[in-house]
């Protein structure tokens, strides 16, 4: 593996240097402008949670962008923390799939929201997404995914049930990397989860192994600012690498999650970043965990995740 850039000195060049290289700048502005309740049942999953569904109205420069939100509450806790995480499927789809109950168990509210509600995942998208309602600007979708997860602790911070001092940014694969990104910019998040986010997200682009720059590029250009796909086959030729993208959510806290069986988003190279990023923590301040098996989001990576 090729030497990776310094660890020090981090700061706001090196989050400069992400924006400018790979995720591009999110642009100022975006005001929650409205959460109107649509329903409300208490005493879900055996009592364990109250389910609330919410529709947001977000006010950008071009114009408004409206999306649906599903909220689980920890029956009987006055001021829950809150993950926030966006999902591929639907709300309702997160049901079958997120361990609802467990998380309430253990006292965490989950408020969710659909991806692609926010901004296509398609290179040629039918309909533009919130990017097109700012100008001229240069994020990618992963940006607009993350600043999505901002957007949704605006929303949390109204609800009544919710301590939005103690939030976290929970995030799978391509929205693990969103994930990053937002824990790096909002440092209202305490915490931020990646769950085998892979290239562009917790792995290192310097470790061989699984995907790389030319594959994510050529796949999904539209994740990311176009200049980035000068660096296929050039990794060690970016001016940083993701140790540094972990380092930089310092002091606040981080944890990566991986599985055995997922070399496409390159395990190693994952634990190699938190490793090498480990110095810019304080004790106990990044955390991770490797599971057999593939590339999915489980009830043991939000249990791990949730009790670290
Ligand atoms: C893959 C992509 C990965 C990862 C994954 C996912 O196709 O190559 O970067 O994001 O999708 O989101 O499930």
């Amino acid at each position: 593996m090729p030497e990776l850039p310094p660890l020090p000195p981090l700061g706001p060049e090196v989050v400069d240097e992400f924006t400018r290289t790979i995720y591009g700048r999110t642009p100022p502005g975006g005001e929650l402008a409205e959460v109107v309740l649509r329903s409300r049942e208490d005493g879900v999953l055996d009592g364990t949670a109250d389910r609330l569904r919410h529709r947001a109205t977000i006010r950008c420069p071009l114009g408004t962008l409206e999306f649906d939100t599903l909220l689980h509450l920890p029956s009987g806790v006055a001021a829950a923390p809150v993950v926030v995480i966006l999902n591929f499927e639907g709300n309702d789809e997160t049901l079958t799939s997120f361990p609802y109950r467990k998380i309430a168990e253990a006292g965490y509210a989950v408020l969710t929201a659909h991806y692609q509600q926010i901004e296509p995942d398609d290179p040629n998208p039918p309909a533009p997404g919130v990017r097109g309602l700012f100008p001229a600007e240069t994020w990618g979708a992963v940006a607009a995914w993350a600043w999505a997860l901002s957007r949704l602790l605006d929303i949390a911070s109204t609800v009544d049930g919710i301590d939005p001092e103690r939030a976290v940014a929970l995030g799978h694969s391509r929205l693990g990397k969103a994930a990053l990104w937002a824990g790096v910019q909002d440092e209202r998040f305490g915490l931020t989860v990646s769950n085998d986010s892979g290239c562009c997200g917790a792995a290192l682009f310097r470790h061989p192994g699984g995907e790389d720059i030319e594959a994510i590029t050529r796949r999904f250009p539209h994740w990311f600012v176009p200049s980035f796909a000068q660096y296929a086959g050039k990794e060690d030729e970016l001016p940083v690498d993701q140790h540094q993208l972990l380092a930089s959510i310092a002091p606040r806290r981080v944890y990566v999650c991986s599985a055995e069986d997922d070399a496409w988003a390159d395990p190693d190279g994952e634990y190699l970043a938190v490793e090498a990023a480990r110095p810019a923590f304080g004790p106990g301040g990044i955390g991770y965990h490797i599971r057999p098996g593939g590339h999915a989001l489980l009830e043991e990576d939000w249990m791990k995740a949730l009790a670290f």
